[in-house]
């Protein structure tokens, strides 16, 4: 009797304890006012989507393709990077961010502040598929006077 209970006490708490880590947790331990953006590349629609991108949706769903993110300058992001097949990468060239290489199974976080204002591109840097060159989109971050930098990007 005592090791159903145990048995019970596992199967039921483990999947709540992992759950309250990742639900209530997790998305404290960034600084305050941190903007978390979770993207995850797919190199068969070649696009990077916000959907949650798992195994029985992988090739009957339809991502969306996220194209553009509004920002403002001096904003503190944290992107969350999966990736729902190969090796990708990710990077933002004119913030000298990246390439930071993106596994298959692995939740990749990269930092960085939006310390100019413009268009910035994000992409992936690794060659992963045909789709590779789409893999790609921008980061439309407003100007902030406060924050000075050259708003012409
Ligand atoms: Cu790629």
């Amino acid at each position: 009797m005592a090791g159903v209970a145990a048995v019970v006490l596992v199967l039921v708490g483990l999947p709540l304890l992992l759950w309250y880590w990742r639900a209530v947790i997790m998305p404290h331990s960034y600084p305050p006012g941190t903007k978390v953006i979770t993207l995850t590349a797919v190199a068969k629609d070649g696009i990077w989507t916000e959907d949650q991108v798992v195994g029985h949706n992988y090739w009957r769903g339809k991502p969306t393709r996220i194209e553009e993110i509004p920002l403002t300058q001096g904003d503190h992001v944290v992107m969350r990077l999966k990736s729902a097949d190969v090796l990708h990468s990710f990077a933002i060239p004119l913030l000298h961010v990246g390439p930071v290489d993106v596994p298959a199974g692995h939740t990749v976080d990269v930092a960085f502040d939006a310390s100019r204002a413009g268009a910035l591109t994000f992409l992936c840097w690794t060659v992963c598929s045909p789709q590779h060159e789409s893999l790609r989109g921008t980061f439309q971050v407003k100007g902030n006077d406060k924050a000075g930098g050259d708003a012409s990007w």
